[in-house]
């Protein structure tokens, strides 16, 4: 049996607005927004890992918090998990992604409706929803 691994992406909200990345691959999800991360290498934590995903993607350094509630199965051998993050330095820039921008929970429920969420990240909607209503 394959070992499951684990991607890791950033829940980061300041100032009532939460972080999307736009992606720029594969052609599947391309144009559609996202939490920004990605793969744990084996042996690697899940804070680490969000750390140099988002330092790599982003430019940014984090700190990590807690996870989102859900987790979302994306192969039988990848899970997906949300951490929250904090940024302590940088201003992020899409190095990978196509865009970065900062939605309030108006814009974040507009994206949703159309259909402009990469699919696996809709699970997080409702508690972002509520974060965003909140902080
Ligand atoms: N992924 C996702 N939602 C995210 C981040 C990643 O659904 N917020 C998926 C896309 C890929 C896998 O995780 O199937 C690995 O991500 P990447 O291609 O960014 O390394």
């Amino acid at each position: 049996m394959t070992a499951r691994r684990v991607v890791v992406a950033g829940a980061i909200v300041a100032d009532r607005r939460l972080l999307l990345a736009q992606r720029s691959y594969p052609p599947e999800v391309a144009g559609m927004w996202e939490l920004p991360g990605g793969k744990a290498e084996p042996g690697e934590s899940r804070e680490s890992a969000l750390r140099r995903e988002l330092r790599e993607e982003l430019g940014v350094e984090v700190t990590v918090g807690a996870a989102l509630k859900e987790s979302v199965a994306l192969r039988h051998d990848l899970v997906l998990v949300a951490l929250r993050a904090h940024i302590e330095d940088g201003t992020p820039r899409a190095v990978e992604h196509r865009a970065v921008r900062w939605v309030d929970a108006d814009e974040l429920r507009r994206l949703h409706a159309e259909g402009s969420l990469v699919p696996a990240d809709t699970a997080w909607v409702p508690e972002l929803l509520a974060d965003l209503a909140k902080r």
